[in-house]
């Protein structure tokens, strides 16, 4: 086995995992959002850089997270998160992200990423 390309590869998967799904060593705690009853709870969530974020589904319905820092997309959920499934990221730098669910557009929360 040469073990350089695949170490390249095991490296940026680590960089994309980091991005989008938070499974990160880096966490420090974390703190989950709810999405109940078609709504974030809480709707505005205070969280620090390098922190991890959990979206639980309550409802039974599919619903999605969409987070957008400075008008440009931050991260991204699978398309369906199904009831009592769960999302994770990880907060890789400060700023207001607004999150919103791609499959009902009226539902939105806010993260301020302090540093
Ligand atoms: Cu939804």
């Amino acid at each position: 086995m040469s073990g350089k390309p695949r170490t390249m590869a095991m490296q940026i998967a680590f960089a994309i995992c980091i991005a989008t799904s938070g499974a990160a060593a880096v966490e420090q705690g974390g703190s989950e959002v709810l999405i109940e009853n078609f709504a974030f709870q809480p709707a505005t969530l205070e969280a620090k850089v390098g922190e991890r974020i959990v979206f639980v589904n309550r409802d039974q319905v599919p619903h999605s997270v969409v987070g957008f820092r400075n008008g440009e997309e931050a991260f991204r959920s699978a398309e369906y998160i199904d009831a009592d499934d769960a999302y994770s990221v990880t907060l890789d730098r400060p700023g207001e992200i607004v999150i919103f669910c791609g499959l009902h557009g009226r539902m939105s929360a806010k993260i301020i990423v302090n540093q």
